[in-house]
C-alpha cells in the first residue's frame, strides 16, 4: 500500500470509559517496551516524529490512534512488562493493552508484534501470541534493529524466531535504513484490502 496521508487522532487511556469507536479497519503496534515500536510507525507512515519516541523504555503511556490515508487507522500501544514502571501504572498499561486488542478486535486486521532481532522473543512475547491465537487475531512479527546485526546474526535470528512462532510470517526491518518497510506495508496493505 501507498501511504499518503497520516494525522494523529487521539490517545485513549485506561482511565476513559466512554471512548466512542468507529467501524474502521485497522492495524495495531504492540511489542516489549523500547524496541522501536513507535519509531517503526513513523518509518512506514513516512513520517519523522508523527509517533513520539525516545531512547528512554516506557515512552508510550496510551494508545495512540492514527488516520492513514484518510481510511485506516494505525494504533500504537504502550510496550509489555516494563517493570521500572511501577507495578500500578505496568498492571495499568497492561490492562489497556489486553483491553483495547477486545474492544476492537473485529477491525483489526493485523496486529504487528514487533520482536528485537538481538534479543529475540521473550517469555512476554509469547504470552501476547498465545493471547492473539486465543482471540483469534492475526499477527504479522517484525524482527526490528536488523541494522544492529550482520547478515548471518540475522539469519539466525530468523530461523530463532520461526523455531519458536511456527508458521507465523516474519519479516525483518530496519526503520532507520528503511530495510523491510516496503515489504511490510504491501503486506499490511493486503491485509486492510
Ligand atoms: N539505530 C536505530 N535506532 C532506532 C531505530 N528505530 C528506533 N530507534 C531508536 O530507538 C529508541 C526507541 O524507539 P521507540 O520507537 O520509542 O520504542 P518503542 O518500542 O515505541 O518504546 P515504548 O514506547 O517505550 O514501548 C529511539 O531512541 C529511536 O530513535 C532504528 O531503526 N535504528
Ligand atoms: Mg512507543
Amino acid at each position: 500500500m501507498k501511504i499518503k496521508t497520516a494525522e494523529f487522532v487521539k490517545s485513549v487511556s485506561i482511565n476513559d470509559t466512554k471512548v466512542y469507536f468507529d467501524a474502521r479497519n485497522e492495524v495495531v503496534f504492540v511489542g516489549r517496551s523500547n524496541v522501536w515500536k513507535s519509531s517503526l510507525m513513523n518509518a512506514l507512515m513516512h513520517k519523522k516524529d508523527l509517533v513520539k519516541t525516545s531512547s528512554k523504555p516506557g515512552k508510550t503511556r496510551t494508545a495512540n490512534i492514527f488516520f492513514v490515508n484518510k481510511k485506516y487507522y494505525f494504533t500504537d500501544l504502550p510496550g509489555y512488562w516494563f517493570a521500572k514502571l511501577g507495578q500500578n501504572l505496568r498492571e495499568d498499561l497492561d490492562a489497556l493493552i489486553s483491553w483495547y486488542l477486545e474492544e476492537r478486535k473485529r477491525y483489526l486486521k493485523k496486529i504487528v508484534l514487533v520482536v528485537d532481532a538481538k534479543i529475540g522473543p521473550q517469555q512476554k512475547d509469547i504470552d501476547m501470541m498465545e493471547f492473539l491465537s486465543e482471540q483469534e487475531l492475526s499477527p504479522v512479527i517484525v524482527l526490528s534493529k536488523c541494522d544492529r546485526l550482520g547478515r548471518n546474526d540475522v539469519n539466525k535470528s530468523i530461523s530463532h524466531t520461526e523455531k519458536v512462532f511456527f508458521g507465523q510470517q516474519i519479516v525483518p526491518v530496519s526503520s532507520s535504513k528503511g530495510d523491510g518497510i516496503e515489504e511490510l506495508r504491501k503486506l499490511l496493505g493486503e491485509s486492510l484490502k
